[in-house]
């Protein structure tokens, strides 16, 4: 039986790890590292954590390690992407699987008790999460978004910085709603969809489109 107060390891070290460093870190959660190619990234620069290796590293690390889950903690959806893989990827001879991503919620997010969250999700600090929304694994949920009711968010889906999703909202997996655009109740966002910063989606948008402007347009 694995302990119950196991600390986390960030996978990423650039700038979403120091917000999710310091969400995990307010909320009582240890940390005790991160994955990152740069030695030099900023989650040990600005924030004096210690790198245990480069991103290729993790999946292996987490297989010989029995008391810590991670999160991913690079911001970019593709590369996100490419860790989830890595992380579902067959457990090498003689480790076992990852443990499950950790959740981090800032202490300054708010959740409906009645909202659920995936595994790995962030939830930043000022974020909402209203009544029955469902946030899938690996989702961002970041500073300041606003989830209304029953909205559906898919897998690492990223809602950025202020971004306001109506009640019964969707939103596909991989797809990256930029920062302070809105989208209006019942609209259906696909997956792989770019959401420009400002946009207001008043439609429904199609699976890999890019759309910017208001309202929001087809690139
Ligand atoms: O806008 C906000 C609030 N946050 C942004 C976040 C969502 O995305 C933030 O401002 C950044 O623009 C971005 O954060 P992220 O992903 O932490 O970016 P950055 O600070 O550039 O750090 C990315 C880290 O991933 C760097 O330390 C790189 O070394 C590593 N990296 C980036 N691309 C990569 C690759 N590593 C590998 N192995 N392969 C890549 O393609």
């Amino acid at each position: 039986m694995r302990p119950a107060s196991e600390s986390i390891i960030l996978i990423g070290g650039g700038g979403h790890a120091l917000v999710v460093l310091e969400a995990a870190i307010e909320s009582k959660r240890s940390v005790r590292g991160f994955f990152d190619d740069d030695e030099h990234a900023v989650a040990w620069s600005r924030a004096q954590l210690g790198r245990l290796g480069g991103l290729d590293q993790a999946a292996r690390h987490l297989a010989f390690e029995d008391s810590e889950s991670f999160a991913i903690a690079v911001g970019g959806l593709e590369l996100r992407r490419r860790v989830i893989e890595a992380m579902a990827a067959p457990v090498p001879p003689g480790g076992h699987a990852p443990r499950a991503a950790a959740a981090v919620v800032h202490p300054r997010a708010w959740v409906s008790p009645s909202a659920t969250l995936g595994l790995g999700v962030y939830v930043g600090p000022g974020a909402i999460v209203h009544a029955h929304a469902r946030i899938a694994d690996h989702a961002i949920i970041n500073s300041g978004a606003i989830v209304e009711h029953e909205c559906d968010i898919g897998e690492n889906a990223h809602i950025a910085p202020g971004a306001v999703m109506g009640g019964n909202v969707q939103v596909g997996a991989d797809t990256l709603v930029g920062i302070g655009s809105r989208v209006l109740p019942g609209v259906k966002i696909a997956r792989r969809v770019r959401v420009g910063a400002g946009a207001t989606v008043l439609r429904d948008v199609g699976e890999g489109a890019t759309v910017v402007g208001v309202p929001a347009r087809v690139r």
